[in-house]
């Protein structure tokens, strides 16, 4: 059980065996660990990603993107391993400065164009398609708020509940409480909003439910 007398240091110091289901990817820096190019296929998009939920957001609209018709969503699928630390590689982290996946080229522009940020590779490709982001400004704001929410909503999620309640070296009772009150009101928030709608942001399928169903679906 955690200690009840710890008082945390003034100034902390980094324990890379702070235990932890992802301590040996955990780092206070950040930049590359090791040179490593990325690889680059024929499409114009080049997605650097893993099918965890912020993975599977991006996954999902270039899917429907393609069921669409529209072939420039093509794109090569190239698998992060974020337990190796390939987050870390060269390659990767001039693609993403944060070291996070998912990550995304678009080699249809010139100077090729990188996007990361799962919510803003949503809004991204939604602008270029001109799909899945109404254009009348009422319903467009409804659906960036939805999709703002969940990118700031996630983290307590992830981060917060799944990694004390499933991560942690140890159970800890006060941040499994904490936690676990605020994701049961997140799901609140959403049950009320579904009640009333189709669709999170209204009537219509947009990034917004792309962006909330890998995480609040699972
Ligand atoms: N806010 C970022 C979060 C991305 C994120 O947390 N990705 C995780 C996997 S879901 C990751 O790459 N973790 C590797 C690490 O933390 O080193 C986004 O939505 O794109």
């Amino acid at each position: 059980m955690s200690d009840p007398t710890y008082t945390p240091p003034r100034v902390w110091k980094w324990d890379q065996a702070n235990g932890g289901a992802f301590a040996n990817i955990n780092r206070p820096i950040a930049g590359p660990t090791h040179d490593k190019a990325l690889q680059v296929g024929k499409h114009p998009l080049q997605l650097y990603s893993l099918a965890t939920p912020n993975g599977v957001k991006v996954t999902v609209m270039l899917e429907e993107l393609l069921e669409k018709g529209h072939k420039d969503a093509e794109y090569d699928a190239w698998l992060i391993n974020i337990q190796n630390g390939d987050q870390f590689g060269s390659g990767f982290v001039e693609v993403n400065p944060n070291s996070k996946i998912p990550a995304l080229m678009d080699h249809s522009v010139t100077p090729p164009r990188r996007v990361f940020e799962s919510g803003n590779i949503l809004l991204y490709l939604a602008e270029k398609f001109g799909e899945f982001l109404p254009t009348d400004p009422g319903k467009r704001t409804e659906a960036l708020s939805w999709l703002f929410w969940q990118m700031g909503s996630a983290p307590l999620l992830g981060g917060g509940f799944g990694h004390f309640y499933a991560y942690a070296p140890e159970k800890y009772e006060y941040p499994i409480n904490r936690y676990t009150m605020e994701i049961k009101r997140q799901l609140d928030v959403l049950d009320r909003q579904l009640a009333e709608n189709d669709y999170i942001a209204g009537d219509e399928y947009t990034i917004a439910d792309m962006a909330i169903w890998p995480w609040y679906g699972a």
